[in-house]
Parts: C-alpha cells; structure tokens; sequence
C-alpha cells in the first residue's frame, strides 16, 4: 500500500529541531497564545473569551477536562486553553461560497492545518452522490435525508453514531436516547481510544470507573507519581495544582521516556517571578526524580514497586494498610503470588531502569502518608493497559490509598466533558440498570444488545455493515487507527454525518452522500425559545458544573448540537409512517429544545447523583457521588475492592527495530493543528519528525537529521507506511521512538487493540526505519 493522500508535511522545508526545553510557561507560552488570539479573534472577542474562560459564569474551556478549582483566578491563563478558545472563536467562516470554490478533491490536497486554518462552518452542506462539491441544503432538507437512508436500514445495528468528547451533557443524553429509540446501541465515543483502559481497569477492581482523588487531595497529596502524562503541554493548568501540592511539601516522580518540560521546571505566568522564568530565579521544580522508563515497562514497574512493598512488609509488618486490606479488599493472595513469582531480571529488562530506581519510589512510598498516582495516555494505549492499570491499582490498595484524603487514583481525562458523555450513556454497553431508568422514563425498550466500540464500527463498515455514519463532533478518519483501512471503511457507506464546528478531513473521506451539520461551540451564545441557555459538563474529578457561551455565533443557520438532535429526532420520530414511531420514546422532543433546563429535569430522573440538579448548578455546581473516595464503599459485586494478580507483560521487539508511540505536539489539539511547532521539544516549523535515540540512529547508519521513511511491522501481512520523515536524535531510551499523531496513525494496524479495552495501541508501534533517497 502506498501513503494516504493527505498532504502532510507540505510546507515543511523551514524545519528545524534544537535541544528539547528544561522548563515549561512563563512569558513566551503568553506572548504565543496573545499572537494566536489576536489572529483569530480581533482583540475585542480575545478579550471578551479570555476574562470568561472557566469563570463561574462563562463557559467551561474547550481544552481539556482537568478541572478549576475553588478560587479561580481572573484570568485562568493556559496557552493551550487559549488556543483551543481561538480556535473556536475564531471570525474566519467558511461559507457557502467557500465550498462552491473547492471541490472535494481541492480540499483534498490540502493539510489538517490548513483545512482548520479556514474558519467555522456557517451553514448544513450537502454532498450529492457523484457529486464534486458540496452544496448548501436546509435544515428540513438535511433531516430528511437522514430520515430517508435510517428508513431504509435493514436492521438499526446498520447506523453508527459516534461521539466526541465536547458534547455538553444535555446533548449527549439526548442524543443517546434518539439513538436507542432508533434500536441500536451503536454508540462508539473517542473515549474508546482514550481512557477506556482505565474505564475498564477501575470498574473491574474498584468498582466504578472514574478517579478517586478531589483537586484538594492532588494538591495536600505527599507524593504523586505522574506517568504517561505530559501536562505541561496537554493539561497546562494541571500544573499549577502540581505547584500548590509541591508548595504544601508533595514529592512529584516523573515516569515517561520523554524529559517533557512541563514535568521538570514549571513557570507559572499567574505569578511574576514565574512569568519572568528560571533564568529569573522563578520557576518551580517539580519532579523529585525522572524515571526514564521504556514504552510499555509500567506495568514492570508497578510490579516491581509492589514486590519492594512486599519485602519490607515481609522485614517489619508496618507497610501493608492491614486494616483496609481486611475490611475492604479480597484477592490479596493471589496478587502477592504474582509478585513473588515475577523475577527482578525481567522488571529491569521490561523498565529499563535500575532497581535502585525502583526501590526509590516504593521507599518514598513507604515514608509518604499518601500517594496518587496520576496517568494519561502513556498507560492506556497498549496491548495490556489494562493489567497495567490493575497492578497500579494494587499497588495502592497494600497501603489504603484509596478513599483516604491526598492520595488515590488519577486517570487524567483528555476532551473537556469526556466524562460527562460517559455518564449521560455515551457507550455501546451500558449496565442494565441505566437502560431500565430510561425506559420507566420514556415509556419505551432501549435496545439490550451491546453496540459496537470505535475498532468494532469501523470493522463493521469495512465488511460492509454499516450504512448510515454519523458523527456527533470530533474527526473519526483522523482521529482512528489504520487511515488506509478506515477510509475505505467509511467509503463504503451510503451516507456520512458530521456535526461539526470547523472543517476536517472527516468531511472529505465520506460515504455514497455526505453532510456537513454545522454546529455551535462553547463559546457561542446558545438562544433558544425560552431565552439564552447554559448547558453543563463534568471534569476529570466528577465535578459538574453549568458553562454558558456569550459570543455572537458565526451565522444564523448554526444550530447547537441539542437543536440538531431534537430537530432529527422530531423529523424522524413524528412522521405518521416511520417505522420507528411506535417503539420510539415517548418525548416532547421541540420543548426540550426550547428549553434546556427540561432536558437536565430528565436526566436527574434517570442518572443517580443528578437530583435537584438544576439547583445545583445554581449554586455554582456539584461533585458526583464515588463510593470508593467518599466512604470506600465499593460498588463491585463483592462490595469490596479487588487485588489482581496480572502475569507481567511488555513490548518485546524485534532485532533492529523500534517501538513508536504516536503523541502530541505543543502545538495541536488532537487532530486539529494549532501551528507546526513543538516548543518544549525543540522543533520549529514541522510535524513529520520521528525522535530516536541518537545510539539507535547510529546503529542504523543514519544521523540527527537523516531523511526516513516509517515502516510499520505487524503479523498480519499488511505493510503500513509513513514516508519522509526527518530523523531527530533525541533523549528517549534505546529502542523507543515518537512520532506525531495523527500523521502516524496509518502506522497502527485496526486489530492491534488492548485487551479488554479494545483500545488501538497508539503508544506501541512496532517499526523500522528505512533510509529516503534523496528527492
Ligand atoms: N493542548 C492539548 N491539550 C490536550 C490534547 C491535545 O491534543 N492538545 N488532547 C486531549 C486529549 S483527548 C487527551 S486524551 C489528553 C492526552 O494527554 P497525554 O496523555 O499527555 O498526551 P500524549 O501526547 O499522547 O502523551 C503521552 C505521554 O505519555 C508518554 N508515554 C508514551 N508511552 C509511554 C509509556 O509506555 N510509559 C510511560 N510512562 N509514558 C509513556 C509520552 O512520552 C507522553 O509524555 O490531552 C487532552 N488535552
Ligand atoms: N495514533 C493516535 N491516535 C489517537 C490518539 C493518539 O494518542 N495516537 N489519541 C486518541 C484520543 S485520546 C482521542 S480522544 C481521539 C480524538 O478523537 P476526536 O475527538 O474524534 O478528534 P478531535 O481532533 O478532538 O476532533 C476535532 C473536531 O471536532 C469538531 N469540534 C470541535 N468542537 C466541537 C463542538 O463543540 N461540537 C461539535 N459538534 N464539533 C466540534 C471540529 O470540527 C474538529 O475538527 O483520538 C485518538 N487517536
Ligand atoms: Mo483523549
């Protein structure tokens, strides 16, 4: 198979790499986000979004879902919250005339950057069969195709709806309700790809699959191991909390192979000595100690954490939490069983790093009064993420780490109301109990038969199931794995939905007839019959609260998502001679719309925890219940919490060849690309770099700087490539390298899932590298 089509890397001949930074923030992350701002928005709507960001009464940052703590600050500044704003925000449109200009195949030639450099969709566009360009339709219009090709359906389970992780609350409960109501449970979210590893991992152990730990709790916590997590560049206002907790006296411990800035030295640009920066004598150290672990060694680590934990227990009887371990938790035989089988041999080998290094964090463990162990996608996107997260879990549980205050569970989620979206029923497997509360409230039977995931949909449309894609945000042919098997994938259905703020490839690669349903953001004012609406998202910490936009929309034809579900749902639902009329819930669908505050009356009836909610937001917001943090009751069929024993496993690769982790730049907002820089990482100008150790490079008779191609080696005969790429030696351990996501994404082969999970193995790509001839 060739490379796919898309440009990337055009432009790319100014690229230029330097020594990665020791230190994150401070003034040039403000300067850039200033620059970004002004661009986009004209200093009178910077200045309007910037003040309202994360305030009590604006709205909640399009960026990510760490969450805003009790004294918010003027200004949460974040440069990459900023830039996610701009982006939104942005004045540029993309109109009607636009797509007149360009056809499909024009698009086409253009890179991810470019595409979202072009402004907000104005107006729902339609892409007639055999057509060459999309043209402008109604909203009646629109409604009506849809309606037409879910009439035609043989069976439900031939429509997808997948979800992103913007959907406010309201609108993904409904829009999950419209889906069941059609019959299927086909609700696969980018969630899928994301965090369901932890998802997975703490429901099967703790019984609910959420973090444990409160803002308060991360920052009086004594230590916090941070692992497969860059914050300084994914979740910036992260970093101010690890600052408070390092302040209150935390140890911080750094597990990455990458020295990523934001975990060295943080300067924060809410405080003058922090914007002036370490040069300064301002910054804050905050990791303790660097553990350079290789890809895919923690699950190696936490075992050899735990076996440490067991021996000095073993020497003096005071390191095991003795009466957690009995009141609250079964299966510890087996879990020390694994822990005295697992050899120290293999722990090193798996890690890469010494045992001393080890021993270390499980003695700071040992002298801390608490420890929280905080991950993102570094843990969650390999083939066992989740016996990963099962032996992290374990590793807390011997000393009572869960449901104590300063310590616990802290899976860090990525889209701003990711979470959210799982508790309104964004998932193909909901547990019956929340299929039954739906169905007492809206008089119907949702379907029971478990949907398909993101692998699962795009399986399914590659073997010609599928006809009917719609997408609630997000950029599925981007965002998913194996771009060549996925495009195709979606080529194959009659018709592709996507509701959209900005233009993306997921417009471009379509079915038979596509539409395009523009769609308003965060920061739009959202005015519906009964006046101007607020909708609600929950954080990373369970915490919910309303978020309200208040900027002039990018036309009158955008409709909030909320709107565009009610208005296909009516469409679909009330025609005398839909098929689906009579098994559809029974729902004042046009009243909803017209006033959000209903929609959030039918979630408390529904979802636990959601009671008087509207009050509740009144009142500034609220935390969900979580029976392991509030009282250590845990929710599994046991009651209690599960040690695990997990057989150790690791990558192991091949002679000559290298183990890729797909991340993100600085500059990128998942798929959607801010600029061509990584400033942290010292690339300037470019995205197609792949970082190598400079040994490695050596051995393969390249250098710093050297033209390759990536080579994607897989057992299943298909030979995945990602050509030109620029050799970039870099501090990562023999044997590991990093690329760019999505660039690489045609790299990660659609079966090599995690177990359990099902999520694609974005951070373990087998690969080797083949020297470019000159061009
Ligand atoms: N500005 C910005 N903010 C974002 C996003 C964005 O794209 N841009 N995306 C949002 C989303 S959806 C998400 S999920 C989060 C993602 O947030 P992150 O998970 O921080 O994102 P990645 O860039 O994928 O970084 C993964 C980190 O894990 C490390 N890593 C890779 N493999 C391993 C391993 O095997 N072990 C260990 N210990 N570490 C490893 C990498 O070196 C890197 O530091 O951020 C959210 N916030
Ligand atoms: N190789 C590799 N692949 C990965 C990952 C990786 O680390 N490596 N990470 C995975 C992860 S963690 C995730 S979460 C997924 C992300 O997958 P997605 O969530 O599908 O992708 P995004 O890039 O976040 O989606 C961006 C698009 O969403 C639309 N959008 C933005 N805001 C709104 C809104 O408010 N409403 C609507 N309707 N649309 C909106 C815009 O049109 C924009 O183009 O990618 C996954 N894929
Ligand atoms: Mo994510």
């Amino acid at each position: 198979m060739a490379t796919r089509a898309p440009k990337d890397g055009i432009n790319e001949a100014g690229l230029k790499s330097a020594a990665p930074k020791k230190q994150a923030v401070g003034l040039p992350a403000v300067a850039h986000a200033l620059k970004i701002s002004l661009e986009q928005m004209g200093p009178v709507r910077s200045a309007q979004t910037l003040l309202a960001v994360n305030q009590v009464s604006g709205f909640d940052c399009p960026g990510c879902a760490w969450p805003e703590g009790e004294n918010r600050h003027r200004a949460e500044f974040c440069e990459n919250g900023a830039k996610a704003v701009a982006e939104e925000a942005t004045k540029r449109t993309v109109p009607p005339s636009f797509f007149e200009r360009f056809s499909v195949s024009d698009l086409s030639e253009h890179d991810d950057f470019w595409l979202g450099q072009q402004g907000r969709l104005t107006h729902p566009m339609l892409l007639d069969d055999g057509g060459t360009h999309y043209r402008p339709a109604s909203w009646d219009e629109a409604f009506g195709i849809i309606t037409e090709e879910l009439e035609a359906l043989q069976s439900p389970d031939e429509a997808v709806f997948y979800t992103s992780g913007r959907t406010s609350n309201e609108a993904a409960f409904l829009y999950q309700l419209m889906v069941r109501g059609i019959g299927t449970n086909n609700l696969p979210d980018c969630s899928n790809m994301c965090h369901e590893s932890s998802g997975s991992a703490l429901t099967q152990t703790i019984g609910i699959g959420k973090g444990s730990v409160s803002l308060e709790d991360l920052e009086t916590a004594p230590l916090i191991l941070i692992a497969g997590q860059n914050p300084g560049t994914n979740h910036p206002r992260m970093l101010t909390s690890l600052e408070k907790a390092k302040k209150n006296g935390a140890q911080i411990v750094a597990i990455n192979p990458l020295p990523e800035a934001g975990l060295m030295t943080f300067e924060n640009p809410q405080t003058v000595s922090g914007l002036l920066g370490s040069r300064f004598g301002g910054g804050t150290q905050l990791a303790d100690d660097f553990l350079q672990i290789r890809i895919g060694g923690d699950q190696a680590l936490f075992q050899g954490i735990g076996k440490h934990l067991l021996e000095r227990e073993e020497a003096t009887g005071t390191v095991f939490d003795h009466d957690f371990i009995r009141e609250s938790t079964l299966g510890l035989d087996e879990y020390l069983h694994q822990l005295r089988t697992v050899e120290w041999d293999s722990i090193l080998e798996a890690t890469g790093l010494t045992r001393e290094q080890i021993v270390s964090v499980a003695e700071r463990m040992i002298a801390a009064k608490g420890t929280i162990v905080c991950w993102a996608m570094g843990l969650t996107q390999h083939k066992h993420s989740v016996a990963m997260l099962r032996d992290v879990v374990n590793v807390l549980l011997l000393q009572g780490n869960i449901g104590k205050p300063g310590a616990g569970l802290c899976p860090v989620r990525g889209h701003s109301n990711v979470q959210g979206d799982r508790t309104m029923g964004i998932f193909e497997r909901m547990p019956p109990a929340f299929h039954d509360a739906l169905d007492a409230r809206f008089s119907f039977s949702s379907p029971r038969k478990h949907g398909y995931d993101t692998v699962g949909a795009i399986r399914a449309m590659r073997d010609g199931n599928v006809r009917v894609f719609m997408a609630m945000g997000g950029n599925f042919v981007r965002a998913t794995p194996d771009s060549e098997v996925t495009d195709a994938a979606l080529r194959t259905t009659r018709l592709t939905v996507q509701v959209s703020t900005k233009l993306n490839r997921s417009h471009l690669i379509t079915g038979r007839r596509a539409l395009i349903l523009p769609a308003l953001g965060r920061t739009d004012r959202d005015t519906q019959a009964s006046g101007d609406q607020r909708v609600t998202v929950e954080d990373s910490m369970s915490a919910v609260h309303a978020s309200r936009g208040r900027l002039t929309p990018p036309g009158p034809e955008v409709r909030s998502e909320i709107a565009i579900v009610c208005g296909l749902a009516e469409h679909l639902f009330s025609r005398p001679d839909s098929p689906y009329r009579a098994s559809a819930p029974k729902v004042d669908w046009p009243a909803l719309q017209g006033n959000y505050a209903l929609i959030r009356e039918h979630i408390a009836a529904v979802i636990p925890g959601f009671e008087s909610y509207e009050k509740k937001i009144d009142d500034g917001g609220f935390i969900l219940p979580h029976g392991p943090r509030d009282n250590r009751h845990f929710p599994t069929e046991t009651g209690k919490a599960s040690f695990t024993g997990n057989q150790l496993e690791y990558p192991r690769v091949p002679e000559g060849r290298l183990l890729l982790q797909t991340l993100r730049s600085h500059d990128q907002y998942n798929t959607t690309i801010y600029g061509k820089d990584d400033r942290y990482r010292g690339i300037r100008g470019g995205r197609r770099v792949v970082f190598v150790h400079a040994e490695d490079l050596r051995e393969a008779g390249l250098t710093d700087g050297s033209m390759v191609h990536l080579v994607s080696e897989y057992d299943d005969g298909v030979q995945r490539r990602a050509e030109n790429f620029r050799a970039v030696a870099y501090p990562t351990p023999r044997g590991c390298a990093a690329a760019y996501y999505p660039e690489t994404n045609v790299l990660v082969p659609l079966d090599s899932t995690a177990d359990v999970s099902g999520t694609p193995t974005s951070k373990s790509v087998v690969i080797r590298l083949e020297k470019a001839t000159a061009s």
